[in-house]
């Protein structure tokens, strides 16, 4: 008898990881935590005996679930394997490995396709919202392939559009947890903000960077790091957070003037390493950040009028367009993006 445990291997946007339906995990968190340490190879720098890619992009999970939620699908829990340290954290949500979610409850028979394209409703059990994700599914089964590009991913694939609502104050209580549009934290002015993803947005130029850095140069400069941390280990409990110290939230959002015609360019630190790209919900945190009168982001951001707006963030390599349609009072009611997914392996892994 086998005693591996049944998983999916997915790209969802920019990052990578173990998709599980819940049933195949143990119902103990803490087992289900020691299980999936041993899954990616953790705490090991290299994750050299697992699955995880040494990388905390690459070193992610998603349980899903049959809903019981009227109107919703499915329920979706991410988890972050750290990769270097014991911890397994469902602190923060991932709006990447989201992507993944509708065609893997496809392929696993939670939700059976509409025809030429199939609308998931996926409630987002780290924060409380729900999201609405659009497969292509033709002849009823997900397809991977199709002619949509996202930036960070080579080739093209088949469309995974995003759709998110009432994502404020998902994991702070409030958009803005402090009731400022600016906090001074360590001598450098920041906007608290949670539209999906508790975010700290500062200047670039504030914390000595340019905002126009590569992966690799912001990984490097620990002196950097070490005074990014300072502000964070400070905003996480005026965020409603806590001891933020062995949390992967918030997520540091370094902010320059756009560099290549979109609205605002950004470097995040996520919260350790710096983001090959951007997060979803991050990107979602700092287009928002952006409209707010007064903070660091508005003051270097170019945004376009009228109610919908696409707001371009661009980051290390290439841009993420955030689609977001304000209500009446000027608030952001929605949000949608573009993805894509792509199905990796389907079979067996062994703790
Ligand atoms: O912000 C990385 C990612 C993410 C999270 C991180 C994400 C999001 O790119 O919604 O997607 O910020 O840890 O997968």
């Amino acid at each position: 008898m086998s005693d591996g445990i049944r998983c999916m291997w997915m790209r969802g946007g920019t990052s990578k990881g173990g998709f599980f339906l819940a049933d195949d995990l143990p119902a103990d968190p803490a087992a289900r935590d020691a299980l999936l340490l041993r899954v990616m190879g953790s705490p090991d720098p290299r994750q050299i005996d697992g699955m995880g890619g040494a990388d905390p992009l690459t070193s992610k999970v998603a349980v899903v679930a049959k809903s019981s939620r009227p109107g919703v699908d499915v329920d979706y829990l991410f988890l972050q394997v750290f990769v270097d340290q014991a911890i397994v954290t469902d602190a923060q949500n991932c709006g990447n490995m989201l992507a993944g979610v509708g065609p893997f409850a496809i392929e696993r028979g939670l939700v059976a396709a509409t025809g030429d394209e199939t609308r998931v409703a996926i409630f987002m059990e780290n924060t409380g919202q729900i999201a609405v994700a659009t497969v292509r599914t033709p002849g009823g089964v997900p397809t991977y392939a199709g002619e949509a590009r996202i930036d960070g991913v080579l080739g093209t694939a088949a469309p995974v559009p995003l759709e998110f609502r009432d994502t404020a104050g998902s994991s702070c209580g409030a958009l803005l947890p402090t009731g400022n549009a600016v906090d001074e934290i360590e001598g450098v002015a920041c906007t608290l903000i949670d539209n999906g993803m508790p975010c700290v947005v500062f200047s670039a130029a504030e914390v000595g960077a340019t905002g126009y850095e590569d992966r690799e140069t912001l990984d490097g400069d620990s002196a950097l790091k070490a005074r990014i941390e300072a502000i964070r280990l400070k905003a996480g409990p005026l965020m409603n957070l806590g001891d933020v110290t062995e949390k992967s939230v918030p997520k540091m959002m370094l902010v320059a003037p756009p560099g290549h015609g979109g609205a605002v360019t950004v470097r995040s630190f996520i919260p350790h390493r710096a983001h090959a790209t951007i997060g979803v919900l991050g990107a979602v945190s700092v287009a928002t950040a952006c409209l707010i009168p007064g903070s660091p982001a508005a003051a270097v951001a170019v945004v376009p009028d009228g109610p919908v707006k696409t707001v371009s963030v661009e980051h290390p390599t290439g841009e993420m367009s955030c689609v977001l349609t304000l209500d009446d009072a000027g608030q952001v009611a929605t949000a949608a993006l573009l993805r894509t997914a792509r199905k990796l392996m389907d079979g067996e892994v062994f703790a």
